[in-house]
Formats: C-alpha cells, structure tokens, sequence
C-alpha cells in the first residue's frame, strides 16, 4: 500500500503522540524542582507558582509522566504501526475517532482538579485520600478511550485474518495485540475500584470506603500497568531496532514466546506492592513472590534475544571479536543510540526490580527512595528513552521533514542516560543505606540526616541533567516540526526480518485460544479466592481525607 494511503491513521496517531508530548513537557516541569527541593532548594514559588505544595507538584509530576504520556504514546504507536504492519487501513475509522475523543476529554476533566489542587492524590490515588469526582471519571474516561483502541485492532485483525487466512500475523502487529489484550484484562481491577468505590464515595453516594480493598483492585491493575508501558518499548526493541543495527531479529518463536508469557504472567502478581498490607494473607503474597520471579523469565529472554539481533547488526556492519560488534552498531543514530542506551539501564532498573521482589528485602526498601530510583530506570528510561528514540524516526516521517538536528538528539540521549544513572544511583542508596521515604518533602525533613546530603545532592545533580535533556528533547520536536527542511529521502518504517522464516515459527505461537484460557485460569487462581474473601468482608466505613 502507498503511504498516502494511511492518511487517517496517521492523523489519529499525530493527535495521540502530542498530547503525550505535551503531557511529557509539563509532567518534566516539576522533576528537577522535586529533585531539588529534596537537596534543600525550594524554587515552586519561583518557577511553578500556582501550585500549592510539594505533593500537588509531585501528583502532577507522577499522572502526566507515569500515566498520561505512556499512554496517549503508547495508542498513537500503535495506531502508526498496526495498520502498516497488516499493511491494511483500520477497519472502523470512525472508533478510532470516538477513542481520541474519550481519551481527551477525560485528561481535560482530570487535569482540571489536579490544577486547581482538588485531587492532590499522587499517581496511585489511595483512599482514604480523597479526590474530587472529575479526577476519577477523567481517568475512567482515559482509560476506556485506551480500550476503544484496541477493539479498533481486534477488529482491524479479524478482518485481515478473514482476508489472509493461515498467513503468520506480522510480528508487529501480533506484539501489539498482545500488549491492547493485556492492558484489557489488566484494568478490571481499576474500572472495578473506580466503578465500585471510588466514584460512587467521591459523588457522595456512599458515605465510606474500603482502603484495603481499593489498593488491591489498584494493584491488580498496577503492576501489569508497568509491562503496558514496557511491551511497547519491546515491540521497537525486538521489531525494529535490529533492522535500524542493520541486522535481523534472531528468533521470531523466542520473541512471540515472550510476549505470549508477558500475557500469561503480567496481571497475578500485584500482591508484590502490597508486602506489607495487614489485610492480605500471607500465603497470597507468597504466590505472587514466586508469580514475580516468574515474570521476569520473558524480560530475561528478551535481554538474550535482543543482545543477539543486535550482534547480528553489529556483525554485518564489519564487527569482529567478542565485543568488537558493539562498537560497529549504528551509535551515530540518534534514534538507535538512545533506545540502545534505555535497554543498558534498564538492565540495572530489572536488578532492581528483582531486589524489590524479594519479600524479605523489600521491607527494607518498600516505600524508601530506592523504589524511585527503581522506577525511574524502568518507566523513566526504558520506555521514555526508547519513545524518545522512536520519535527520532517517527516525527521526520510523519512531518515530511528532517530531524532538525541530528546531534542535539543525540546529545540529548547520552545527557538522559547519564543524568538518570547518576539520580537513580542518589536515590537507590539513599533508600537502602538510611531508608529515606519516597514521596517525601525532604528538603523540610527535620530528620534528614547530614550524611543524607551527598547522595540527595547526587539525586539533584542527575535530575539536572535530565530537565536539560528533556529540554533539548522538546526543542529539537519544535524545531523539526516548524523549522526544518523536507527530507532529502524517504524514511521507511523500521521492520526486522527474522533470521529463521517466520513460516518455521511453531503454530502454537499463533494461536489465541490456549494462551487466553491459561491466563484466565492463572489470574482466577491467584486473586480468585483472596478476592471474594476481601469483598465478602468489605467494610465501607473509612471516611476520606483531604491531605494537602
Ligand atoms: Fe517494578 C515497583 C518489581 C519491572 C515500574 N515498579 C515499581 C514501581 C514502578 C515500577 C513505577 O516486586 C513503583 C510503584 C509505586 O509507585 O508504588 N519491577 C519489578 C520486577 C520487574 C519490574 C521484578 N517495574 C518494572 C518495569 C517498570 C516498573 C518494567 C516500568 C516500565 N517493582 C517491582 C516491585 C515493586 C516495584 C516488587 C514494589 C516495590 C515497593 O516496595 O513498593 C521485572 O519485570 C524486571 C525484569 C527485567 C530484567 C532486565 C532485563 C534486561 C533487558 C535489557 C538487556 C540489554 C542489555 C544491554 C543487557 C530482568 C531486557 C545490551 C547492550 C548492548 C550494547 C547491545
């Protein structure tokens, strides 16, 4: 198909990818002042004046970067590459307007409270905090436009599977699938928490509610959240990156394999962010310790599988040597460079998570700033440094236009990458040596010890470094959308051919049936029983409180 031919969709994905944009812009505006408060520089009134405290700051922080720009990129992505991928226009245009629409109007009736300091909540809204009904049912609303887009690709799929009947679905679209089919399962923990809570309590409608049972709902979604914002990244990391090294995808059955086990292992497991909940027994949290290290495997797998496409670039490109294809992989790509740099720390961020997942080490570092420095490796680097890299291909083939500079791009990813080594370091140790609490206004801590400075400095100095990276980010968008010259030559979608014939790949990676039933029955075992217990014994009595 001609590339004018996916005139619409590409419409739809500009929307989705600047209002994540956007989202990035302003969520980035508070992280260095959080950074630096914590160091002892309190400069909110200066430069963020409308806002009331730290904590508006940080909730405004957390739901535009955590939340709203993961998921308008993640569904503008999506909506660039499926289509393309089936090499098929969507089949229901008009559905893909309705979930733009959804998607947008519930960010304007969130934002709206979280401006006005009405739902001053943080990114994980727990009661018994309480926020103004807008923020809930923008979220809700945000949410269900995000399944809206994926119906669009189920049916998308089911009428290109009509049309190409025992063809293997392109690896692109397959991994996209599997990440919307995830996501959909995944948020009947917060549609059941919004819808059966925390709407009915905000409008009044009953008087209390139920703390415990809230966070489980929110963890059911949660932690399967984190491989919503991750699946993604994989999908360029297994996909594209190895065509942009100038080699191929070393196994398509291990890449469908990981993503059928991401499937699989993503959502019985969100008892590992409630270790220390009184309300659940242990036993539960037992099975979703082992569920955890279970979860993991794929992202193992992917590190193998990955490493070696990538080698296989290296190798074509004249590397020689146990390493020496390292440095023959196109690092002079800004696009490349930075989503090669988000995997190397993310491979420190997966260490972490696998120290977090420890049920007896996390109640060392549970709630400390070592989980911080965890996220910031996983959510801020590998997914928003891999994005970051997509848009360097991205944004010049949509626009017509060259990236306006090459090597401010890539001055850009190095500054992330060594700016988020450097706070994520501050902040990991400072959590594991002296337990400092995330989620803290430090700076005005009559606690904070003198021996905490180096390290809060460190955190500081890092956080630095990544507002000018961002800034240089934003700069570069601006400038290649307003300012830049028409591309000398197309650019073409990265897709990676597979080493072996795809054709070779076992049917059982194909087929949906197996792989949905298994997931079903593992999340019905996991949280079935502990869930009816924890509903039977409800007790909506807690009242809410306005903390901030
Ligand atoms: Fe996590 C808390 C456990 C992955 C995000 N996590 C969080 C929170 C966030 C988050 C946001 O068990 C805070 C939530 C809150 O606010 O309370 N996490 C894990 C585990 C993994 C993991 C076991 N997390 C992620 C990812 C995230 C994310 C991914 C975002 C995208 N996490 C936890 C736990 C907590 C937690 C507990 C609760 C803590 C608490 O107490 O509150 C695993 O999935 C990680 C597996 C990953 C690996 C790395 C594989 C490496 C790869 C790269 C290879 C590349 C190389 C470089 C080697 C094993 C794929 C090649 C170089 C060349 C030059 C070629």
């Amino acid at each position: 198909m001609k590339e004018t031919a996916y005139k619409f969709e590409d419409k739809i994905a500009a929307w989705h990818i600047g209002i994540a944009l956007v989202a990035l812009f302003l969520g980035t505006w508070f992280g260095p002042l959080q950074a630096l408060e914590h160091a002892g520089i309190n400069l909110y009134r200066f430069l963020a004046p409308g806002i009331q405290s730290y904590y508006q700051g940080l909730t405004l922080h957390a739901v535009l970067n955590a939340l709203v720009w993961t998921t308008f990129f993640i569904t503008g992505f999506f909506t660039y590459i499926f289509p393309r991928s089936l090499k098929r226009n969507l089949r229901y245009p008009r559905l893909s307007t309705v979930a733009l629409v959804l998607m947008a109007v519930g960010l304007v009736m969130a934002a709206i409270p979280l401006l006005l300091n009405l739902a001053t909540v943080l990114y994980t809204f727990y009661p018994p905090m309480k926020a103004h009904p807008l923020f809930y049912i923008g979220l809700t609303l945000v949410v269900v436009g995000s399944w809206v887009v994926g119906y669009n690709l189920y049916f998308t799929y089911g009428a290109w599977r009509k049309e190409n009947p025992g063809v293997r679905t392109p690896f692109l679209a397959f991994a996209a699938l599997i990440t919307m089919v995830m996501w959909q399962i995944a948020t009947l923990g917060v549609a059941a928490e919004m819808l059966g809570l925390l709407i009915p309590w905000s409008l009044g409608l009953v008087q209390g509610t139920d703390p415990q049972l809230a966070r489980t709902f929110f963890w059911f979604t949660g932690h399967p959240l984190v491989y919503f914002w991750l699946l993604p990244a994989y999908v360029s990391w297994y996909g594209m990156m190895p065509k942009q090294a100038g080699g191929k995808l070393f196994s398509d059955s291990l890449a469908r394999l990981a993503f059928w086990l991401f499937l699989l292992l993503s959502v019985p497991l969100g008892f590992h962010h409630q270790y220390v909940d009184p309300g659940v027994p242990a036993g539960w949290k037992f099975i979703h310790a082992v569920l955890t290290y279970g979860v993991a495997f794929p992202s193992l797998m992917t590190a193998f599988t990955v490493v070696a496409s990538l080698e296989t670039g290296g190798r074509a490109r004249g590397g020689k040597g146990l390493f020496g294809w390292i440095f023959k992989l196109p690092w002079g790509d800004p696009s490349y460079a930075a989503q090669n740099l988000a995997m190397i720390l993310f491979a420190l961020g997966g260490i972490s998570g696998l120290t977090n997942a420890s049920y007896n080490v996390n109640l060392v570092v549970h709630n400390t700033t070592w989980v911080s420095g965890h996220l910031h490796l996983t959510v801020g680097t590998a997914v928003t440094l891999t994005f970051m890299g997509i848009t360097y291909w991205l944004l010049p083939k949509m626009t017509g236009k060259e990236l306006w500079s090459r090597k401010l791009a890539l001055a850009q990813a190095w500054l992330w990458f060594f700016g988020m080594a450097i706070m994520s370091n501050g902040l990991h140790l400072l959590g594991l040596r002296f337990a400092a609490p995330r989620r803290t206004m430090l700076g005005a801590a009559p606690y904070a010890a003198a021996e905490w400075t180096p390290f809060l400095s460190e955190a500081a100095i890092g956080g630095a470094l990544l507002f000018l990276s961002a800034m240089f980010y934003f700069i570069n968008v601006l400038a290649t959308v307003f300012a830049s010259r028409p591309l000398s030559k197309p650019v073409e979608m990265p897709v990676a051919e597979s080493l072996t014939d795809p054709k070779l790949t076992p049917a059982w990676l194909d087929r949906w049936v197996p792989w949905l039933a298994g997931t079903t029955v593992l999340i019905l075992l996991a949280y079935g029983p502990i869930l009816v217990q924890l509903i039977s014994q409800a007790q909506l009595t807690s009242p809410g409180f306005k903390v901030w």
